[in-house]
């Protein structure tokens, strides 16, 4: 039996990590400086050695990237979900997709429960789009080849059916899937962690709690026009180079506002650029 090994971190509770191996999943503790104080993420790389009967973590490898709320690592993908029901929140897909590209992470916006009704995301034409149904059967193998060798994570608002998405590409009820509260239409929550589960050929496919408490990356409220690809093709024939389209005159970008730049994405681009505007300024007062 071999006494040191290279894994990944698919699961933490506490300061319990789980590692998929080659030889199974290995229950870890961290070592010394690694331990409990949020320096072990899922999807981290790790190598772990037997001390006596315990496994235990001795070091992570750096990290290609990672998000925050919950900590997930070594994303290659985030498949941003919204559905019908409940009512698309497309604020928090917008900043997801703000922090995927700040993070050198490819964001895919996956439609689901399109048996109901599919929710028109064609204001998105910058962002690859996939529809999907977890009810339906083969509704989720339209992401098969999306997500094929890649690691993925699923984000978006409680009960848009990420666990189910999940379950249906595994083919099991392997997650927990939970219903709406009836009279609010709102997701309860169901998932509580994050879990990395391996599908194979080095396909990884992370369920989480959404990143519904996710805030926008903590950029220059400037620097927010750079994560708009919609509005690039305009970009150059604003009248200032750092024109930020938000009050400037001759804004090339203002211009395509409900022509080639969707009316909701510019109007969702102010309320974020207040917001970061907002924190700057908490934070130098
Ligand atoms: N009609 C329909 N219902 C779906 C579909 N996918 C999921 N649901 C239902 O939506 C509800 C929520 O599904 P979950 O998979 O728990 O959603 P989630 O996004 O994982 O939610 P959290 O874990 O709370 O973040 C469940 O009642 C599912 O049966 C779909 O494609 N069509
Ligand atoms: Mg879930
Ligand atoms: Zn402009």
């Amino acid at each position: 039996m071999k006494n040191t090994l290279r894994g990944r971190v698919v699961k933490g509770v506490a300061s319990r990590f789980s590692v998929f191996t080659e030889d199974g999943v290995k229950t870890c503790l961290a070592r010394g400086r690694l331990k409990s104080d949020g320096l072990i993420y899922v999807g981290d790389y790790v190598e772990i050695a037997r001390d006596r009967d315990v496994w235990v973590i001795e070091s992570v490898a750096p990290r290609k990237n990672a998000l925050i709320r919950p900590y997930v690592a070594n994303i290659d993908l985030c498949l941003i979900t919204v559905a019908p029901v409940p009512a698309p929140d497309f604020v928090l897909v917008d900043k997801i997709i703000v922090n995927c590209l700040a993070e050198g992470i490819t964001p895919v916006l996956v439609v689901n429960k399109s048996d109901i009704e599919k929710v028109d995301v064609s204001e998105y034409n910058c962002v690859e789009t996939v529809y999907c149904s977890a009810e339906t059967a083969g509704g989720a193998d339209a992401l098969v080849p999306v997500i094929s060798g890649k690691t993925v994570c699923f984000a978006g608002q409680s009960a848009v059916g990420k666990s189910s998405l999940i379950n249906a590409l595994i083919g099991s009820a392997l997650l927990e899937v939970g219903a709406l509260a009836r009279k609010t239409d709102r997701g309860k929550h169901t998932t509580r962690r994050t879990e990395l589960i391996p599908l194979g050929d080095d396909t990884w496919v992370a369920d989480t709690c959404g990143f519904s408490m996710l805030e926008a990356v903590d950029i220059p409220p400037a620097e927010l026009r750079l994560y708009y690809d919609d509005f690039e093709p305009f970009r150059p024939a604003c009248r200032f180079n750092g024109c930020t389209h938000i009050d400037e005159p001759d804004c090339a970008v203002r211009a395509e506002v409900g022509k080639s730049v969707g009316k909701g994405r510019y109007e969702r681009y102010k309320v974020i650029f207040a917001e970061l505007d907002e924190r700057r300024k908490n934070k130098y007062d």
